[in-house]
């Protein structure tokens, strides 16, 4: 145990014991050993870089197979990330093994959203991470974690300095993922310019604010070699499934018409120190990286952004159930304000609807007494017509009685009217 272990459990009020005999628990390493053999372990890398710049070859050098590889059109309308996942075995250890690859990277006149793809698919991992955690019946001892263990950032070796797609690429994932920046094609850069070009990307990296993976320093058995490794970033990588002969070797190599550029060796590229970092001596620890801080920032945030926290506003720690209730009151407060709101809501257009109607309703009978008053006026009026028409009728009848009174016995108007036609001679 390191001494700081020690002193925080003795902070603790722990209390050191010597033991008379053997018990046994010195097994626990090996019991871990053996559990975590029978489980097998699972590792997933994903591999940025644009298109044909050698990811798929690399991965085939590193894990020393062949991986099923799909050569990427260049013409891509947007970026798309293509998983693939190898259950492969070395002595006893299974190794669930997933290559992500990003295709049709840098391919697009636009690239100011090519990063985004890259982000959702880490995120997505976690998501789905996530969930299984917050079930209630959580299945996570058989879980297929597919959350990214490492990047491998492929650096086009143009010798001058990093493109701003790998700047912005890379800034928006080092908080998310362990990036491991590789210059790709390394055996196309001549000694001098790959050493000054390393030692470009690496201070344009720092004036960037990008952290990349640091091979880890805690543990003694290993902190010489990853300092010295952590000295040698970016590694320069040369790639080839070929094998040449040379003395009277096979080897893994480049046949060029001026020489070999052997894959693995140290004065050719850094493939070596690669493979060694990356699958050999850190490959536990980028998985528990991920776990412990890409994947824990990532869980913070959403907990956060739902509305959890381990603090009340004046710093007192608050448990998950307290949150919850406290959720669950401000939730129930929040759905009665709205059912009050609708109801006032409600009465409010009740009444304005009333108030429309008994408008409405007024101006009907407004309407209808106008009509009424129009009716009468008329029937008085026609009435009075009648009246006058009655006392005309009785007064020619008056007339006519007096005037057929007047008239001599046997004189008719038509009688007159005869004697007139003879005189007048029309007969
Ligand atoms: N000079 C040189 N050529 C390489 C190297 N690695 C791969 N190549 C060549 O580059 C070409 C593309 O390699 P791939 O490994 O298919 O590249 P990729 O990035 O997987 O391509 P896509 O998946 O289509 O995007 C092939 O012709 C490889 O032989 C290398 O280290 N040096
Ligand atoms: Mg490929």
């Amino acid at each position: 145990m390191a001494s700081s272990d020690v002193a925080r459990q003795l902070d603790k009020g722990a209390r050191p014991l010597s033991l008379a005999g053997h018990v046994g628990f010195d097994s626990l390493p090996d019991q871990l050993v053996n559990k975590s053999i029978s489980q097998g372990f699972c590792f997933n890398i994903l591999c940025i870089g644009e298109t044909g710049i050698g990811k798929s070859t690399l991965m085939d050098t590193l894990f020393n197979t062949n991986f099923e590889n799909f050569e990427s059109s260049h013409f891509e309308p947007q970026v798309k990330l293509r998983a693939q996942t190898y259950d492969l075995q070395e002595s006893n250890v299974r190794l669930r093994l997933t290559v992500v690859n990003t295709v049709g990277f840098g391919d697009q006149m636009n690239k100011q959203e090519s990063y985004q793809p890259v982000v959702d698919y880490i995120d997505k991992q976690f998501e789905t991470y996530l969930q299984e955690e917050l079930k209630i019946k959580r299945s996570l001892h058989n879980y297929h974690d597919s959350r990214v263990h490492a990047c491998l950032y492929f650096i086009s070796p143009s010798g001058h300095s990093l493109k701003s797609l790998d700047l912005v690429t890379m800034k928006k994932l080092d908080s998310k993922v362990n990036i491991i920046p590789v210059i790709a094609k390394a055996d196309t850069i001549s000694k001098s310019e790959l050493h000054k070009f390393k030692i470009k990307i690496m201070s344009e990296l720092v004036s960037n604010g990008v952290q990349i993976y640091q091979f880890p320093l805690d543990d003694e058995t290993v902190a010489k070699v990853n300092t010295t490794m952590n000295g040698h970033l970016p590694f320069a990588v040369v790639g080839s499934t070929e094998e040449v002969c040379v003395g009277n070797k096979m080897v893994k190599a480049r046949q060029y018409p001026w020489g070999v550029v052997q894959v693995e060796n140290e004065h050719h590229c850094d493939f070596v120190k690669l493979r060694e970092m990356l699958i050999c001596v850190n490959m536990e620890d980028l998985r528990e990286q991920t776990h412990t801080r890409h994947y824990e920032l990532y869980r913070r945030c959403k907990l956060e952004e739902m509305g959890f926290k381990d603090t009340d506003p004046e710093c007192k720690p608050v448990s998950l159930q307290q949150t919850y209730e406290v959720k669950r009151q401000e939730f129930l407060a929040e759905l009665q304000k709205r059912e009050d709101e609708m109801r006032q809501v409600f009465v409010q257009r009740v009444k304005e609807k009333e108030a429309e109607l008994k408008e409405a309703e007024r101006q009907l009978q407004g309407r209808f007494e106008q009509l009424k008053s129009r009716h009468a006026e008329e029937k008085a009026a026609l009435e009075e017509k009648k009246r006058l028409l009655d006392n005309d009728l009785t007064s020619f009848g008056n007339r006519k009685t007096a005037a057929a009174l007047l008239q001599p016995p046997g004189f008719t108007v038509n009688g007159k009217k005869d004697k007139d036609r003879k005189n007048s001679g029309f007969m």
